[in-house]
């Protein structure tokens, strides 16, 4: 059973929510007995069960103005928050009530046509998974995600109408807190809309550095209806970051501030805007950046939103652009896949299969010199970095991976390529990693049984995936041939896995040519020719090559020519990103002449007199 009544109703107008929970709920200076004692004294959630009439006073609030959507009392309704009061027991109680209350307060107050809605609020933990900390990180992702279906389920079986992940601090959880609701739909078999909303500081960043452009390009491909701010800061603050989902974002977006900033008056948190300039700057954001939601975090009163309402009246829903610029991200910032100039360049020094170096900084878990590796490379140009920790000599790969993962994300401003053969060590790094990353790499050999696990893991955790043309007949060598193999894998990712045409990335294949083994002498032609090929008859696809192969089994020198003449060609057939030691690619005006024409006859297989 599929809910959509909440999406219809985006799809037709602005819809304005209620304002704060929480600081009208302070306001009403309830005592210990409401609570159901001291030791509950300040539980917010729990009155849905000791003092049901306080929570109801605050819905009719806002019901009277006219708000869409009222938010249930749920915002600290996890176990984790609520194991602060012992009450981590009444997860599903607390929700179910919560979400009953509303509910039955919004269909009062909805009429013939004109429908009130309930958005189950959940808030986050207090658990910073991203980082690297003993205290605020020492919880699994999965146990996460368990947190958040459990808060779910109560609220669906209270009967909301969205799922309301709201003031996110860590874009990790709200991953978690995705796959969570998810879980919960697949338990309850009640399918609702999925709004997330994360909150900025002044300087337009979450609490961990992450940006507005890393968070649309992580959440956009998640199974999310709606992408929006809230909390922290008053609409002022929150101009920027509005203005570019406004602007980039395909789904729905939303506004939640709070009124204003709060000042520090006695050590009482005193909001300070004035529902006339709140209502002023929200109304702008609906018209200027087209926002689909808003509505009023802390501070917010019924005068905010009777104010609100009265700027804006019922308004059409504004159109969204559909952009869908292919992008990774770092757990910092958004990484364009699509580089003006070309190519994306993936740094390939963190490869326990290619340096040596790195992989004795593995075995020795040398963190700050792997760091210092990474820093190196985007130093050089790198865009992404490949990390591949697979080793012969010691077994657990996943776990490795975990570690190398959890040190560098926080730190380093370009997305991650996970560069492995197994699907677990995949997933592993998807739950740990927050930014948006690609998976280096699946294709068809040997059946399409671990093909279809990497698609299914991109699709859940939203990555690119590289897919190298390769079926049970091996390598593709002729550009026909690469051709084919791609189609056949673009087949089963877009229309069977619903992976978008920008998430694949295809790597056409180059093998060394340095052996001179006339098996191979038509090599780099015929890749050339696929990445065209791939190109023009995949609309929307990537394309990806790990360019040092070509030159395997030369001198150093000799290599950095090959591969930067091979990479010029590579471009110019329409190839997007390259593998690379940055360090080592030279532009090709600044190879001499006779170099690059030496370069070119071997690639072009050309045998000069
Ligand atoms: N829905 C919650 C958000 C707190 S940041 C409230 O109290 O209004």
């Amino acid at each position: 059973f599929t809910n959509r009544r909440y999406l219809d109703a985006l799809g037709e107008r602005v819809l304005i929510y209620d304002g704060a929970m929480g600081t009208n709920l302070q306001k009403m200076n309830l005592t210990p007995e409401h609570f159901g004692g001291e030791r509950y004294f300040g539980c917010n959630d729990y009155l849905v069960i000791t003092y049901p009439q306080a929570v109801e006073q605050v819905h009719r609030s806002f019901l009277d103005v006219g708000v869409d959507v009222i938010e249930t009392c749920t915002f600290r309704s996890n176990r984790i928050t609520l194991a602060e009061y012992g009450l981590q027991d009444k997860v599903i109680e607390i929700n179910q009530r919560a979400a009953q209350l509303a509910r039955r307060l919004a269909d009062e107050y909805s009429t013939e046509g004109y429908p009130r809605f309930v958005a189950g609020s959940m808030g986050p933990t207090g658990k910073l998974p991203s980082m690297d900390d003993p205290e605020l990180s020492n919880i699994s992702f999965d146990e996460l995600v368990d947190v958040f279906r459990e808060q779910a389920v109560g609220l669906i079986r209270g009967g909301v109408d969205v799922l309301l992940i709201e003031t996110s601090q860590d874009i990790l959880e709200v991953k978690a807190a995705i796959l969570g609701i998810q879980k919960a739909f697949e338990e309850t078999g009640i399918y609702l809309p999925i709004q997330a909303q994360v909150t900025l500081d002044t300087t337009g960043r979450m609490l961990l550095g992450t940006d507005i452009s890393a968070v649309l390009a992580i959440l956009e491909g998640l199974a999310v209806d709606v992408i929006g701010l809230n909390c922290s800061t008053g609409p002022d603050y929150m101009r920027e970051p509005i203005r570019y989902l406004g602007e980039h974002s395909s789904l729905p977006v939303s506004c939640i501030p709070n009124a204003g900033l709060p000042l520090n008056v006695d050590g009482q948190a005193v909001y300070p805007l004035e529902p006339e300039h709140f209502a002023e700057e929200l109304a702008e954001f609906v018209e200027k950046y087209h926002i689909n939601v808003v509505g009023g975090c802390c501070g917010t009163t019924p005068a905010h939103l009777k104010r609100l309402i009265e700027r804006l009246g019922r308004r059409p829903a504004p159109p969204r652009p559909i952009l869908n610029i292919p992008q990774l991200a770092s757990a910092i910032q958004a990484m364009p896949m699509l580089q003006e100039p070309k190519p994306f360049l993936i740094g390939e020094r963190l490869n326990t299969q290619g340096s040596q170096k790195f992989k004795q900084l593995i075995l020795e878990e040398r963190y700050d010199e792997i760091l210092t590796l990474a820093r190196q490379q985007v130093n050089s140009g790198a865009h992404a970095l490949d990390i591949c920790v697979a080793l012969t000599e010691r077994g657990d790969e996943a776990e490795t991976m975990r570690k190398v993962i959890k040190r560098l994300a926080p730190l380093v401003r370009v997305p991650l390529v996970i560069d492995t053969t197994e699907p677990e060590v995949m997933e592993v790094a998807l739950k740990t990693a927050p930014g948006r990353c690609m998976l280096n790499s699946t294709h068809l050999e040997g059946g399409r049984a671990k093909a279809d696990r990497v698609f299914e893991l991109a699709k859940r955790y939203n990555a690119a995936v590289i897919v190298l043309t390769i079926d049970e007949n091996g390598m593709a060598k002729t550009a026909e041939n690469k051709l084919a193999v791609a189609k056949r894998i673009y087949q089963i990712a877009v229309e069977e896995h619903g992976l978008r045409p920008q998430d694949l990335v295809f790597d056409a294949l180059t093998f060394t040519l340095a052996t001179g083994d006339p098996e191979f002498a038509r090599s780099a032609i015929e890749t050339l020719e696929g990445i065209r090929l791939i190109k023009a008859e995949l609309p929307g696809v990537l394309t990806s090559l790990g360019i040092s192969n070509v030159s395997f089994g030369l001198a150093p020198r000799a290599r950095a020519v090959l591969n930067s003449v091979m990479l010029y060609h590579a471009v110019q057939a329409g190839l997007d990103m390259a593998i690379v030691n940055p360090a080592h690619i030279k532009p090709y005006a600044e190879i001499p002449e006779e170099e690059r024409r030496l370069a070119e006859d071997v690639i072009f297989n050309r045998h000069p007199e």
